[in-house]
């Protein structure tokens, strides 16, 4: 990359095309093709189909769980995972997490209690937590942010003790594992995203796994209207059912799993070579020792070293086409309804609240290579030598999407 001279107007960026956060990874067309024509041959497209039941036997077997579920996307399998668990009242739930986590339990009138994190692992703080539980709670949902598991003992203990139900959103945390223990057999149920950005994907899809024959015996029925057998309905239920045709996209995306990961994972290694020596940027470390998927490039951007915010580096990198990202922004707590209804949450969340300012997720996956995390580094670190004029050039903080709201009175009942 030629040296990038920031006072030069309409210069081109250093990539044509935009690199995205969550370009799909694709596996293998011909047999998502093949599988495609048999199922039109079979005449069967949805419900409990061979290849839908294929699926889930590969997930449950990856993963060394008694029961997969599958579902059409991950939001609507956290909705049946929190019914059949029987959560109501009040759950516990970190705001540092895709909306979807929180609108599943707000989707049917459970108060979700926004939670502290972690400064290191991103996740529930347990301490926190105990703080939080009020003769309301009825459960914790834990999120396994960026495929980095949550303290699940702490989690598991504290659950024990207060007699709650614990559901784990393991959305970005397909593949890894916990003290070698793979993620998807922990607390009540765990739920994976196979949505089009998660490195294995159907496209849209998703799966709540579990240990436990009851619970399993639930979610198949409110997954399917709450039908037990035919015309016989025995609960509430939904459809939740994943289709053939993503089963069948997913499973050529399950065969491919450990290149995907080997990908990733070179990845990974080729940011941090690319990125050691820029001040101020880290970038967060997966456990070696555990498996990971190394699906996301997490950068915690400490601007006091850097000399430049986390927003200007956001600018400086969609300048240049690499569209990276800023999640979980502004936080779910910041987002409506649950700003209006609790404005005070950002006063309880102060470590959410900074690591929300400090994160900036990069591109990686199998559209990105090491050659495009070369030219990566090289836009870092020439903009690291040009943070004067850069600081001069973009504001250090783009608008917030919502501001914090002042404290309001209470309407006198
Ligand atoms: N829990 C957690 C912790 C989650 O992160 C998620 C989903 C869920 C639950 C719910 O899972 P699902 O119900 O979706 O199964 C995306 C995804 O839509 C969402 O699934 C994901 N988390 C979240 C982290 O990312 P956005 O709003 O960032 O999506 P979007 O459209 O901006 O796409 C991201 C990037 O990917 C873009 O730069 C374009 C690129 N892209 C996207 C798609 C769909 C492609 O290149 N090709 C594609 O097909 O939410």
């Amino acid at each position: 990359m030629k040296k990038t001279n920031y006072s030069e107007h309409n210069r081109l960026p250093a990539f044509a095309e935009p690199l995205h956060v969550g370009r799909p990874n694709i596996g293998d067309v011909a047999e998502i093709h093949r599988r495609i024509d048999e199922i039109f041959q079979r005449r069967w497209l949805s419900n409990d189909g061979v290849v839908v039941q294929e699926f889930e036997r590969e997930v449950a077997s990856t993963v060394g769980v008694k029961h997969c579920l599958a579902v059409c996307n991950a939001t609507v399998g956290l909705e049946i995972a929190y019914k059949a668990a029987g959560l109501s009242g009040e759950v516990i739930v970190p705001a540092n997490t895709f909306v979807a986590t929180v609108h599943a339990l707000q989707w049917q009138g459970i108060t979700p209690i926004f939670c502290d994190i972690d400064p290191h692992t991103h996740n529930l703080d347990p301490d926190h937590v105990e703080e939080l539980i009020t003769d309301k709670t009825t459960g914790i949902v834990g999120v396994h942010l960026w495929g980095r598991p949550c303290q699940v003992a702490a989690l598991e203990d504290i659950a024990d003790r207060y007699d709650l139900r614990l559901i784990f959103d393991a959305a970005h945390a397909f593949g890894c594992s916990l003290d070698g223990r793979m993620i998807g057999g922990f607390g009540t149920a765990e739920v994976f995203s196979f949505h089009a950005t998660k490195f294995v994907s159907c496209g849209e899809g998703g799966a709540i796994v579990t240990n436990d024959d009851d619970f399993a015996t639930r979610v198949r029925q409110m997954r399917s209207f709450g039908f037990k057998g035919s015309d016989n309905i025995v609960s509430v239920g939904t459809n939740g059912k994943m289709c053939e045709f993503p089963a069948a996209v997913g499973l050529s995306s399950l065969k491919a799993m450990n290149d995907f990961v080997k990908t990733n994972e070179c990845n990974y290694h080729a940011y941090k070579r690319a990125l050691s020596h820029i001040p101020g940027i880290n970038i967060l470390p997966y456990d070696l020792l555990e498996r990971n998927n190394f699906q996301y490039v997490v950068l915690d951007i400490d601007e006091n070293e850097s000399r430049l915010s986390r927003d200007q580096w956001l600018q400086v990198l969609h300048a240049e086409n690499v569209l990276a990202r800023r999640y979980f922004f502004p936080g779910v707590h910041r987002m409506e309804p649950y700003r209006t209804r609790d404005p005070f949450a950002i006063r309880r969340l102060p470590v959410t609240e900074s690591i929300l300012k400090r994160v900036l997720v990069l591109p990686s996956g199998t559209a990105v290579g090491t050659a495009e995390i070369e030219t990566i580094g090289e836009i870092f670190s020439q903009a690291s030598e040009s943070a004067a004029k850069l600081r001069t050039q973009f504001p250090a903080m783009l608008p917030l999407p919502t501001q914090p709201l002042a404290p309001q009175k209470r309407k006198a009942a």
